[in-house]
């Protein structure tokens, strides 16, 4: 069964059941049967602007309702939904936009003026739609004013059957996220059907989900974790989503503690700013059945304080855009603090020697390697980096570092890769690094994560400049916001006559982190 099945089965035997509704304005509210019937005309209306399967329909929406009917859409007519993050810069944007070679995009009517700019210059793109999401009615007459209206034959969704036709649709790409890497661009993780489908079933099992869950959603939509951890798991289960469309700390607590929501997921920052909320103890939020901590390491602290403050035991997984959910510590049984649980049904692990390979035994840390129907299936027109990603016998690398607990639980404890995350975002230095030395006044620069209980780690630039140049700190921090996501760029700037160099002239990002970090 896929996911759009099940979906649409949902729609069938509760049609009337909410399925989505957003809590703050504009407020929205839609039933499976008639969220079945928008992603249906929304697919009439791709396909009147020539979208064929295969094709990528960019969005680089805000958390919207517009937003998850076109990635919908899109995915039921097996052309590949392109979610973008909204703090791309047009530099970014246009990049993704030309890589992934995108036929449609979808953009707000806010950021019109700074993405036209690059519009001429993507010979692929052959529409760009610009939407109001505080106008919903605007969509709403996009989709049911189709100048050729939709052919009177069903749009045909795509079959899972046990035909031959099977596994070439269930390896079919669904959806690309870009992620960074520690070399070149960012690359595009191809995502298929298979890979969406098969982690549903395994979370579904793993968490319970069941028809009468109520999910708060806090989280973006366009990252692995909001979109088809959270959203993807509720309509799956034929449950009920409300919506927040920017992350509230005392609202979600108000909402939590009410016993209306069953169902919580975010990543340690949110929690964290749950637990700085003045009073935060006044709120118990024991009723909810599963309150969940992903996309960066749960501090144990935070951990101890959730259940000290709020009476309820955090579930940590972890997953990663590459795989989606990789393991989870169990709904029934021991949640350990500082583990991540064990592999979701369906899925192997194992650790091997960062530079032998060899498998390792209990105990031993090396690096995660991931097998399963979870695994993307590579990097968009990448097939280089994508095989650099695997291993010989085909398992994937996960770049993160971790050891087997004789009772089988897993504990990450650091990374092979240069990888800094913020807030639940990854952020790979290189990138960063890349654009300080596009200023003219930067001879040297390394970039580096310092620990921070707000955020995880802090983007931090250490910089040598030119001996003839001098330029600010806010001056560097405006700079790379103007190429880079914010969240990306740094929030500090350390300046340093010479960076500390191995015998190679390699930086040694080990020593800065010791000096800087602690300071
Ligand atoms: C926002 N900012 C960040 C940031 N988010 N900086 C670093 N890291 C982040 N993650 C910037 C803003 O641009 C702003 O800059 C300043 O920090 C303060 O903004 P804010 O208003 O306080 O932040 P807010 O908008 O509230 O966002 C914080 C957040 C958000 C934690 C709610 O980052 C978030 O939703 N994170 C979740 C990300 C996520 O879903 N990751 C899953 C990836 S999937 P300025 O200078 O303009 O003020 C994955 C796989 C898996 O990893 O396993 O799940």
């Amino acid at each position: 069964m896929s996911f759009l099945n099940s979906f649409t089965e949902n729609a069938r035997n509760h049609p009337n059941k909410v399925a989505l509704e957003f809590i703050d304005a504009p407020l929205q509210r839609v039933t499976y049967a008639e969220l079945n019937a928008l992603v249906n005309r929304t697919a009439g209306y791709l396909q009147s602007l020539g979208l064929q399967p295969g094709d990528r329909v960019a969005l680089q929406l805000s958390k919207c309702f517009e937003f998850i009917l076109l990635h919908l859409a899109a995915i039921q007519l097996g052309a590949i939904s392109l979610p973008l993050n909204l703090a791309y810069p047009p530099d970014e944007l246009k990049y993704f936009l030309e890589d992934s070679a995108a036929k449609l995009f979808f953009a707000l009517e806010t950021s019109k003026e700074k993405t036209q700019s690059i519009l001429p210059e993507l010979p692929h793109l052959q529409e760009c739609i610009f939407l109001n999401p505080a106008e919903p009615n605007q969509f709403n007459s996009l989709i049911t004013n189709l100048q050729s209206p939709i052919s009177k034959s069903p749009v045909p969704s795509l079959q899972f059957s046990k035909s031959p036709r099977e596994a070439s649709n269930l390896s079919n790409t669904a959806v690309i996220i870009y992620t960074s890497g520690t070399t070149g661009r960012p690359k595009g993780a191809e995502i298929t059907h298979g890979n969406l489908i098969s982690n549903l079933q395994s979370l579904h099992e793993a968490w319970g989900w069941q028809a009468d869950d109520i999910l708060l959603h806090v989280l973006p939509i366009f990252h692995v974790h909001g979109l088809f951890v959270a959203l993807h798991g509720a309509l799956h289960a034929g449950a009920t989503t409300l919506l927040m469309r920017e992350f509230n700390a005392q609202k979600t607590l108000e909402l939590l503690s009410s016993g209306r929501c069953t169902v919580f997921m975010a990543v340690p920052t949110i929690h964290q700013r749950l637990l700085d909320v003045p009073n935060a103890n006044q709120y118990d939020l024991s009723r909810a059945r599963l309150i969940t901590s992903g996309s960066d390491r749960l501090p144990d602290e935070a951990f101890t304080a959730f259940q000290k403050t709020f009476g309820h035991t955090l579930l940590e997984r972890y997953g990663m855009t590459e795989t989606g959910m990789n393991c989870s510590n169990p709904l029934h049984g021991e949640r350990r603090i500082g583990s991540v649980g064990h592999p979701l049904p369906g899925i192997e692990v194992r650790f091997v020697d960062s530079e032998s390979r060899a498998s390792l035994s209990t105990g031993e840390i090396g690096e995660l390697e991931i097998r399963g129907p979870n695994v993307f299936k590579g990097y968009w027109n990448q097939p280089d980096k994508t095989s650099a990603s695997f291993s010989a016998d085909g398992w994937f690398k996960t770049g993160d570092l971790g050891y087997l607990e004789a009772d089988g639980y897993i504990t990450l404890c650091g990374r092979s890769k240069d990888l800094i995350i913020s807030g639940g975002l990854n952020i790979y230095p290189p990138e960063v690094e890349r654009v300080l030395t596009e200023h003219p006044a930067v001879a040297a620069c390394a970039v580096i994560g310092c620990p921070d209980k707000e955020w995880g780690e802090k983007v931090t630039a250490v910089v040598a400049l030119k001996k003839t140049e001098s330029v600010s700190g806010e001056e560097l921090m405006r700079f790379c916001r103007e190429k880079l996501a914010p969240y990306k760029s740094p929030k500090s700037i350390v300046f340093k006559d010479d960076l500390p160099r191995n015998a190679m002239g390699k930086v040694q990002k080990a020593e800065l982190r010791k000096e800087i970090c602690s300071g």
